[in-house]
């Protein structure tokens, strides 16, 4: 098979690439590990950020988000027993969030590859990247017992933290950047009416607390867990009561639960790549770069590497200009650092952390009450959730 670009991985980066691509006539095929509905059972994101949203509706996707999605003006903070408001819409000067599911999303991204005739391999297994540095890359994979060759102009590695295309990049170019968080986040989805309107971000000292929502029946919720622990280990009912001892006494008064249609642990972890570009080789979303869930700008900080690489494409196929191509790495990660930023501080701002001192505990508090006492501290909060400009 012969095509302009390849892309490997069909979580949301690739398949919205390539749907973009498509509708540009840019010829992309997308290569993925495992089966659709095994892409579709994964419970992840549920904020998107007004760019993302805008990018949605330019791939022609945006259809059931603006029907189904709902908009967040702002989010709560719990801590100390009360419940703090962060006004988005006023803070940032008009913007707000969509509340939507990244498995609606991925969805809704399959269906508008098959609407166009995209081509979307599924388990496709070995894929490996070739000659990367020339301008003639090609990727193999294995499909049953036949090998198959992809030949192409582009490589565009989305194939998440644990796919192929960073591991492509020899170790004397690539510069890796992490950091481990001592604690992971345990969630529970359950057919339930969510105990808020807006999502609730909980401080507590037992550990931080999550209370988001996927629509007006369909609730999710995070606990703070010890590494240690696995899913198994918490019954439904120890849970509910773990959450309700997390939350203020009113609103814990009001959840309403239920059996969870899904429960899953995620490990909290900061990680950036550099540089995210490597011959015809281009990183996108998480294969380049994760980060903890807290301040909800992993799939976000993903679409913005689509908008850039998107519009870096365009100019190559439609001008001949490659200044987009060639300053990719540098563009893209100075937006992901900020991402990287964000979280840390959410992060570190409403979590317990084990090996904490009365010292951190006091300053954790001295944040907070900044935060709710300062209107340009609540400026950079909302500024930062709603999404920096791409
Ligand atoms: P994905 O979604 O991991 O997709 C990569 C795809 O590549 C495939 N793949 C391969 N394909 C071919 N060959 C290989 N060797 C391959 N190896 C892997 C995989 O099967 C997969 O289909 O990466 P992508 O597209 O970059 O999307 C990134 C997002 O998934 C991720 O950033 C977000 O889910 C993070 N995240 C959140 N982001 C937000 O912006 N807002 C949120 O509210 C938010 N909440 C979350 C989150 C992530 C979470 N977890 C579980 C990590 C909440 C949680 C709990
Ligand atoms: C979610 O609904 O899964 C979610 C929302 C906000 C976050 C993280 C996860 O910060």
């Amino acid at each position: 098979m012969k095509v302009q670009v390849c892309i490997v991985g069909g979580g949301p980066s690739g398949l919205l690439l390539s749907q973009l691509l498509h509708l540009r006539g840019i010829d992309t095929v997308v290569l993925e590990k495992y089966s659709r509905d095994h892409v579709l059972a994964r419970i992840r994101a549920g904020v998107l950020e007004h760019g993302f949203a805008e990018l949605m509706r330019e791939a022609q996707c945006g259809e059931r988000m603006d029907r189904e999605g709902e908009i967040h003006r702002g989010f709560h903070i719990a801590h100390d027993g009360v419940l703090d408001h962060v006004d988005l819409h006023k803070h940032s000067g008009g913007s707000s969030v969509m509340v939507y599911g990244q498995t609606e999303l991925t969805r809704d991204l399959y269906e508008a590859r098959d609407r166009l005739g995209g081509r979307v391999v599924h388990n496709a297994a070995d894929v490996t990247l070739h000659d990367l540095k020339s301008d003639a890359p090609y990727v193999t994979y294995r499909s049953g017992d036949q090998t198959l060759r992809v030949d192409c102009e582009f490589v565009v590695g989305a194939d998440g933290f644990h796919g192929v295309s960073r591991k492509s990049i020899p170790a004397d170019v690539l510069r890796e950047y992490e950091k481990v968080y001592p604690f992971g986040w345990l969630g529970v989805l359950s057919r339930t009416k969510p105990v808020s309107p807006e999502l609730i971000y909980v401080k507590h000292e037992r550990g931080f607390a999550l209370c988001s929502m996927r629509s007006q029946v369909l609730s999710r919720y995070y606990i703070q867990v010890p590494l240690t622990d696995k899913p198994e280990d918490w019954s439904d009912d120890a849970f509910w009561s773990e959450l309700r001892r997390r939350l203020p006494l009113d609103v814990a008064a009001r959840l309403i639960i239920g059996p969870s249609i899904e429960k899953s642990i995620a490990p909290l972890r900061s990680f950036v790549a550099e540089p995210m570009r490597y011959g015809r080789l281009f990183l996108a979303g998480d294969a380049a770069h994760i980060v903890p869930p807290t301040g909800a700008r992993g799939l976000n900080t993903a679409a913005s590497d689509v908008y850039y690489l998107y519009h870096a494409l365009l100019a190559h196929y439609q001008r001949g200009d490659d200044s987009g191509l060639d300053g990719y790495s540098e563009t893209a990660l100075a937006r992901v650092w900020k991402a990287q930023r964000f979280s840390w501080w959410m992060t570190t701002l409403l979590h317990r952390f084990p090996d904490r001192i009365s010292y951190d505990d006091r300053l954790q508090q001295t944040e907070i009450s900044y935060l709710f006492s300062s209107q340009t501290a609540l400026r950079q909060l909302a500024e930062n959730y709603v999404g920096l400009p791409f």
